[in-house]
């Protein structure tokens, strides 16, 4: 039996849950697989009406959910309520998106037949989502894998365990019986679930997403992978300050630092020294606490390993050469709290400057100009989020040309992705092709094309 714990109150204990086996995985989506062609075959309003159903479901438990996420996974309340409400648009939107057009037709050869391309669900998509988004992240690999015609096998992470199944049962009750399929435990059972399903999606680490794309390739079937981020924000000598230091130290620090989409590296031209103690007066000014506070800003980190993690990240930083600018804020005793860290004189080529610390950690990187600042910010194996601050159109033009990442923001914050818009990242970040908006249509469905004759010459 596993347990999940608060961040913020260690003692308490979300859920016991077991690990289940293999065994357990591939009946969990063989009774999937028997539910889904029935859910392919309803009229596609049907389908659109059952995930509204759940939409309003998920609203109408919209204050559980928000407790519970504050308890299990330590995200401040103001960001926790957001994602809940985030997640009943993704489901609306999703409703909508089943009534959209499911194929094409094209000029056929002979002029007299039909030809058309159609698409048709895969049969049960397997999720594997992490515990930092715990409602967001698997309603917009669900919702769209269900609106086009696709039974659902989830398996959260051990450490979002509670709140998932809370959101199961409502999203269940809305749906057929046996469409969407719950199992827990982790890496193993996140293996079984990649044996048994016919499509993977997956959000989490490198190391484990690297190796959910590999067994999906031996399998034949699609996969998809979300994984971490090293992500640069460039700050330019004509940017304003006083919008970008607020800015990037809610990127970085905000919920600890523990998004794939959170500014690890600040990246300056120019005065180095003046960002760093601008950025520096905007972190101290995010008030860090018991996430159930609904001004908290900088909460915990999910487990006393993470704290760790930080804290060897922040004695790495003289070892370098570097200097730590900001890092012993007082935090909450109770609790895994560490302070954000921010340090600067680093080179670039340090690991705690190339790796993802997922944690409240940021470094400070100098750069002699332009070309220098986009060698550095693409000079990590990640590729997700990039963002630049600049009043200058053509440097602006250049930076988002140049970026290597998948989401490129001028004068905007590398976090908060938008629900209805591409999501993935280049290099390391991402495998296969990607989520949200009309994009997961592609992914959730399979093409085919069919050409229908007339019986005779005529
Ligand atoms: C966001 O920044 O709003 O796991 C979403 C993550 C990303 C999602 C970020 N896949 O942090």
């Amino acid at each position: 039996m596993q347990e999940s714990r608060s961040p913020a109150h260690p003692d308490q204990v979300l859920a016991t849950f077991p690990d289940q086996q293999p065994g357990e995985v591939a009946e969990a989506v063989a009774a999937a697989r028997g539910a889904a062609p029935g859910w392919a075959r309803l009229p596609a309003l049907e389908r659109s009406q059952a995930l509204d159903a759940a939409a309003d479901a998920i609203a109408g438990a919209a204050a559980d959910l928000t407790e519970l996420g504050i308890a299990e996974v330590g995200k401040p309340r103001g960001e926790m309520a957001g994602e809940v409400a985030r997640g009943v648009a993704i489901l609306r939107y999703y409703a909508q998106a089943t009534l959209d057009p499911d194929g094409d037709t094209l000029p056929s050869a002979d002029g007299r037949s039909l030809l058309l391309s159609r698409r048709k669900p895969h049969g049960v998509a397997g999720c594997i989502t992490p515990w930092n988004f715990p409602v967001a992240i698997p309603l917009w690999k669900i919702a769209p894998a269900l609106a086009y015609g696709n039974a659902v096998a989830w398996k959260p992470s051990p450490a979002a365990t509670a709140i998932a199944r809370e959101l199961a049962a409502l999203l269940a009750a809305a749906l057929p019986p046996r469409l969407l399929a719950l199992v827990t435990g982790d890496a193993d059972t996140g293996q079984a679930l990649t044996e048994t399903a016919d499509l993977i999606s997956f959000t989490g680490s490198a190391a484990v997403g690297r190796s959910v794309a590999v067994a999906a390739a031996r399998r034949g079937i699609p996969a998809q992978a979300e994984m971490g981020g090293q992500n640069p924000a460039v700050i330019l000598p004509d940017a304003d300050l006083d919008q970008a230091a607020p800015m990037i130290a809610q990127a970085a620090m905000g919920y600890a630092g523990q998004k794939c989409t959170a500014t690890s590296r600040v990246i300056v031209v120019g005065d180095a020294e003046a960002a760093g103690e601008a950025l520096a007066a905007a972190v101290r000014r995010l008030p860090i606490g018991d996430p159930a506070d609904e001004r908290t800003v900088v909460g915990p980190v999910i487990s006393e390993a993470a704290m760790a993690r930080v804290l060897g990240a922040a004695a790495e930083v003289e070892r370098d050469g570097g200097r730590v600018i900001l890092g012993d804020d007082p935090v909450p005793e109770e609790g895994y709290f560490v302070a954000p860290v921010l340090a600067d004189r680093i080179k670039p080529s340090a690991r705690i400057a190339q790796e993802e610390i997922f944690g409240p950690f940021a470094v400070i990187l100098s750069a002699r100009d332009d070309a220098d600042a986009l060698r550095i910010a693409n000079g990590v194996r990640y590729g997700l989020a990039a963002s630049v601050f600049t009043r200058d159109l053509d440097r602006a033009l250049r930076f988002t040309a140049e970026l290597e990442a998948g989401l490129v923001r001028v004068n905007g914050p590398t976090s908060g992705v938008d629900f209805y818009a591409p999501f993935g990242g280049v290099k390391d970040s991402s495998a296969g092709p990607r989520e949200q908006g009309k994009a997961a249509r592609d992914f959730y469905t399979v093409t085919r094309t069919i050409t229908i004759s007339p019986s005779s010459p005529g």
